[in-house]
């Protein structure tokens, strides 16, 4: 698998030259992977510019675990704030914090003699994180277009939001050298990179080990399971089968299909609010 494909460049050298005329950047992280989600060459690339990272799908994430990912940024001094941006709701946190930021910017505009100038936001992050349907929550519009898998976006396009900010959607990327096993799985299991290029059964156990360790109560009441966390995740697979009837011909268990629902039902948020990385461990 080619993780950084031809495109995915021309964005990167795209989005390099879009900085040289942006004041803000808004790197968009999956909140139930922030550290996975996070870029890190794009992160390395926005210096000296405004940033504020936007912990996406609050809704689906564990709330107290982005509490600790919003204090951990806070001690490195980076500007973070969750959101759930597919319900219309007002998130007085975002607002106030790109007001200060805003704030912060038009300081430095006057002080070239700008007066009421344009800022403009560079918004980017990997693959699927919901960067496009931010900037329909921000625009309250359906401005851009949007979907529920990687790549939807492509090329760029200005979006205005009155005459204070004009805003660029950009296509997800990754980066060259991403042979962090771990990072993979997390980005698979979240679907932020196309699914079919990973092994649904692999990737299902892996989910499956994490909700055992740190969700039993969770797994166990979606899949009608007693599970303990020192049962083997076979075992837990095979359960979760026979309760759904799962079963191929002969009565053999149908472990693929298994595999797709747990899949689902975490992608979708069914699972409810899981977060797969916390800041200790990333
Ligand atoms: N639950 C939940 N889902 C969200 C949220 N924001 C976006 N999504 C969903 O995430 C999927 C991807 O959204 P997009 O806005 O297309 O993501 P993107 O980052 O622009 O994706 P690319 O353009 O493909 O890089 C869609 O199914 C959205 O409905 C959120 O806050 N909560
Ligand atoms: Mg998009």
């Amino acid at each position: 698998m080619n993780w950084y494909p031809g495109h995915m460049k021309k964005t990167y050298d795209m989005l390099k030259e879009n900085l040289k005329v942006v004041d803000l950047v808004i790197i968009i992280l999956d909140s139930r992977v922030p550290n996975s989600s996070l870029n890190p060459q794009l992160d390395k690339l926005i210096i000296n510019k405004e940033k504020i990272y936007l912990m996406n799908k609050a809704d689906i994430s564990d709330d107290k675990v982005n509490k600790e990912w919003l204090n951990y940024f806070e001690n490195k001094n980076i500007i973070a704030v969750e959101n759930n941006s597919i319900k219309n709701k007002k998130n007085n946190k975002l607002f106030n914090c790109i007001g200060k930021v805003e704030e912060k910017i038009r300081i430095k505009f006057e002080k070239k003699g700008f007066k009421n100038k344009t800022i403009r936001i560079l918004v980017v992050g990997v693959p699927n994180t919901g960067k496009s349907t931010f900037i329909n929550y921000l625009t309250k519009r359906k401005s851009v277009k949007t979907g529920n898998k990687p790549g939807v976006t492509r090329g760029k396009q200005w979006i205005k939001i009155k005459n204070k900010f004009e805003i660029l959607d950009t296509p997800g990327i990754l980066w060259p050298n991403l042979n962090n096993d771990k990072i993979k799985f997390n980005l698979a299991v979240t679907g932020l990179i196309k699914d079919n290029i990973t092994d649904d059964l692999e990737l299902s156990m892996y989910l499956l080990e994490y909700l055992k360790l740190n969700y039993i109560k969770i797994l166990n009441e979606r899949y009608n399971l007693d599970a303990s966390e020192n049962e083997e995740i076979s075992a837990i697979l095979e359960k979760i089968c026979r309760n759904k009837g799962y079963l191929l011909k002969d009565n053999e268990i149908d472990y693929e299909r298994a595999a797709k629902t747990i899949l689902k039902d975490f992608r979708n948020g069914d699972l409810g609010k899981i977060s797969l990385e916390r800041p200790e461990e990333g």
